[in-house]
């Protein structure tokens, strides 16, 4: 069994902990933001290690927009790495954990539209793109069963 290694970032360890060590009771939201936060369990590309990844709640039907914003970061997130290597995921949503599959989307169309709804969900979204040259990336993930 792969070992849990938390993020290096205090405020999103400490999410992850209260989030799942509450059942998804407790820790469901950005900050003060009100907004929902899930948990994305995914798979370290070199170490092999559990990682877990609060990201906003983003729904599109039954599937999950997962952003790669990092605060328009010039780099992609590590966890973006991790997802093309390993694609399958369990996404945490309060308290229901579905073991979901992932894929980036990138043609345009199909972006553009789940990249609309993520702005309506996160508005920031919009804005952390304008900060950087690199395109955020986005996923869709499904439920596999
Ligand atoms: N980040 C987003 O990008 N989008 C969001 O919508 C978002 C929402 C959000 C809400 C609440 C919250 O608490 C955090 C939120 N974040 C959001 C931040 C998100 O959870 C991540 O912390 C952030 O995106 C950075 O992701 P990261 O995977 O780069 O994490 C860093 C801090 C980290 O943990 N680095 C580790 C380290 O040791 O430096 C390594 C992580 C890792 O996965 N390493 C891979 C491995 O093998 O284990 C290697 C990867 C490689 O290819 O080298």
């Amino acid at each position: 069994m792969a070992e849990y290694i938390p993020s290096t970032r205090d405020w999103v360890a400490e999410q992850v902990e209260l989030y799942e060590g509450s059942d998804g009771t407790e820790g469901l939201t950005l900050r003060d933001t009100g907004l929902p936060v899930i948990i994305v369990t995914n798979k370290g590309a070199k170490t092999g290690a559990i990682r877990k990844t609060p990201l906003m709640k983003v729904v599109d039907g039954k599937n999950y927009i997962l952003v790669g914003s990092q605060g328009g970061a010039p780099k992609h997130p590590w966890w973006y790495f991790n997802l093309k290597a390993d694609p399958d995921v369990e996404i945490r949503d309060q308290t229901v954990v579905q073991s979901m599959r992932v894929r980036e989307v990138v043609d345009s169309p199909e972006r553009q539209r789940l990249w609309e709804i993520a702005v309506a969900a996160f508005p920031p979204y919009e804005e952390y793109q304008g900060r950087t040259d690199r395109v955020i990336p986005v996923f869709l993930a499904e439920p596999t069963s």
